[in-house]
């Protein structure tokens, strides 16, 4: 099976070379390719992002592309799986942080069935070495939504995750954000593919500069989450909507029966037919 590496990188990252030397420790060129997608948005960047290409292409066999004026996580992620010839994709990033020890155990999965395979870093064995707000963020995130749906992974948003090629190319992403990991996994499992997850470690970026931006991700990873939730919901969630209904009736029916006015209306009622018959007999 051979893995394809997809590597997105904005303008620079000091750190892009050790994470290709850490790839290559773990898949030689024949068991895995390396693709980088560079998007450079600051001109005075290319002057090291060319040599650097020429580096990486000689020392680990990595190919590179260079998109000027363009930008986009998700955008320079789906370009590099366009590219790609692997069985599977794995998006890595460039500022160190994620597990590639874990990728021959997400190899394995694969083999085994598993379609999607998470690095998770909140379940037991996986970690965060230098947490955040973002990170706790990331956590509830992937929370509510395994709450009330049925996708079976603790990790959505993190982008360390193993793919089968063909499923990413089912499940068609459009997220040009940083939002694409999780379109990729609720979607996979709203088209009934298999999500599993192996624990992994994430550290945090120790130099450079993050790109991400909350605000502005917000509505990207809401609207995913709703439609994990509208198109999986949970045993609970359906259990709950249909036993909501008969509970309010029953809470209601007891309720007007104990106010009386039941035996009220039913009195009334009563006087009203004995009075009918009474006029009846009458007027016999
Ligand atoms: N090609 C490309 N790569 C990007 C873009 N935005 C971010 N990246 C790369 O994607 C990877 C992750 O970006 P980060 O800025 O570290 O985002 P993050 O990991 O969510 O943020 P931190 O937690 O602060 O590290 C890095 O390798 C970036 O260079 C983009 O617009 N285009
Ligand atoms: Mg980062």
């Amino acid at each position: 099976m051979k893995i394809s590496f997809l590597i997105p990188v904005l303008n620079y990252e000091p750190t892009l070379a050790e994470t290709v030397q850490r790839l290559r420790d773990v898949c030689t060129s024949e068991e895995a390719e390396i693709l980088i997608v560079f998007d450079v948005t600051r001109p005075e960047c290319l002057g090291q992002v060319e040599p650097q290409r020429a580096d990486l292409t000689t020392k680990f066999d990595a190919r590179s592309f260079v998109r000027l004026n363009e930008r986009g996580f998700g955008s320079a992620l789906r370009y590099a799986a366009d590219q790609a010839r692997g069985d599977v994709v794995v998006p890595i990033m460039a500022d160190l942080s994620d597990d590639v020890s874990v990728v021959p155990a997400m190899r394995e999965r694969i083999s085994a069935g598993a379609d999607v395979v998470a690095g998770a870093r909140y379940i037991k064995g996986g970690r965060i070495v230098g947490d955040t707000p973002k990170q706790r963020l990331s956590l509830l995130y992937s929370w509510l939504i395994v709450a009330m749906s049925e996708i079976k992974c603790r990790d959505i948003s993190n982008s360390f995750k193993m793919y089968r090629r063909d499923v990413w190319q089912a499940v068609n992403a459009q997220a040009g954000s940083f939002d694409l990991s999780a379109e990729l996994t609720v979607k996979a499992a709203v088209l009934g593919y298999r999500v599993e997850q192996l624990p992994a470690t994430w550290v945090n970026r120790q130099v450079g500069k993050s790109n991400f931006r909350l605000v502005r991700e917000l509505w990207h990873y809401g609207r995913w989450a709703a439609i994990g939730v509208l198109c999986l919901p949970a045993r609970w969630l359906v259990v709950a909507g249909l036993g909501l209904p008969l509970f309010v009736k029953r809470v209601a029916r007891r309720r007007i029966f104990a106010s009386g006015h039941v035996r009220a209306a039913g009195s009334y009622a009563t006087a009203l037919l004995s009075d009918t018959a009474q006029g009846e007999l009458d007027d016999r």
